[in-house]
């Protein structure tokens, strides 16, 4: 993988600097933070969007008209991601939110891997710090297109026809993978449970995410409101990188470490 040009060292230097004086840290990740776990990004060159169409996948409408067509797309997902691990990314990030206590990981992917990193790093101790407030849901978990009950998803989804197609033990309505898709509105709990992570945060650290979906792409700037910086981890820049203090170009799972891994950091 092109891992760009290496990161100025007196920028990570700065970034590192400000990691180690600030006492609320939020880090907003997106697609990008995965793409070294094997997963795909969903824009950019070899990116979801180049090959399927979001409006027949990731609308409401898309499951109301071919129901069948979305779950084939999302069952080989889950399959893909069920395959992945964790990166050095994942894992810089759930030990800083472990040791540093007032760190919250916020993020947009779907794919639990922040989680496993926490399990991961926690070694048997509470994950508790660590795990991330999903903002665009769970891809591993099913919910009621009928009465709105959760559930876990299963791996063996038989897709070959409308009717074999998950169904709600409740109401027996189709059940749907719980993400967040175009035009729905995110979880109001959970999105102001963001905004209020990123509107007490001292630093923002904002990683691969291309910052061009809303509300999400929104919460780095409610640390600014607050009096606060945003260090961006990009492999290119992004409509946020204005308003980054300190932006690191490069591979999340390389800067990420170099950032956040050191014996001097909270
Ligand atoms: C690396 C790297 C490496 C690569 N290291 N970096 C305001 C303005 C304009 C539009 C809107 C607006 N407000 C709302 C909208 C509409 C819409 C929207 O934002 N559209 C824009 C795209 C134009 N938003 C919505 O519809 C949202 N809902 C909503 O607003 O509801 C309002 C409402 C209120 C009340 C009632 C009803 C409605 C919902 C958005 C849902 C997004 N869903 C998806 C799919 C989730 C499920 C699934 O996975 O299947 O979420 S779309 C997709 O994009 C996914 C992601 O979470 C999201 C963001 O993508 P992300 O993570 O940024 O990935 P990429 O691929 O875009 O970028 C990767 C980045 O990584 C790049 O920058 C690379 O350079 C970088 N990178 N490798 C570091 N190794
Ligand atoms: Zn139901």
């Amino acid at each position: 993988m092109n891992q760009g040009p290496p990161a100025p060292a007196e920028a990570l230097a700065r970034a590192r600097a400000a990691v180690q004086a600030a006492g609320r840290i939020v880090a907003v990740t997106g697609a990008g933070i995965s793409a070294e776990s094997g997963i795909p990004t969903f824009r950019g060159a070899g990116g979801l969007w180049r090959s399927f169409r979001p409006e027949d996948l990731a609308a409401p409408e898309a499951f109301q008209r071919d129901p069948r067509t979305v779950w084939e797309w999302y069952a080989w997902r889950r399959g893909l991601i069920a395959a992945c691990v964790p990166n050095p990314g994942h894992d810089a990030l759930a030990r800083l939110a472990l040791r540093q206590g007032h760190t919250t990981i916020v993020t947009q992917n779907v794919d639990g891997l922040h989680t496993r990193a926490a399990e991961i790093q926690a070694g048997g101790g509470d994950p508790t710090p660590a795990i991330p407030v999903e903002v665009h849901g769970a891809i591993d978990r099913d919910l009621c297109s009928g009465c709105g009950v959760r559930s876990p998803g299963s791996h063996s989804i038989e897709v070959s026809s409308v009717e074999t197609l998950p169904r709600c033990v409740v109401c027996d309505a189709l059940l749907r993978p719980d993400v967040i898709w175009f035009g729905e509105a995110l979880e109001t709990r959970v999105l102001s449970q963001a905004f209020s992570m990123a509107g007490q945060a001292d630093v923002c650290l904002v990683a691969g995410t291309s910052a061009l979906v809303h509300p999400a792409a929104s919460i780095p700037l409610a640390t600014l409101e607050h009096g606060g910086m945003v260090v961006e981890v990009n492999m290119e820049d992004t409509p946020l990188t204005r308003h980054a203090a300190i932006s690191l170009r490069g591979s999340a799972g390389a800067l990420l470490p170099a950032l956040l891994d050191a014996d001097d950091l909270p």
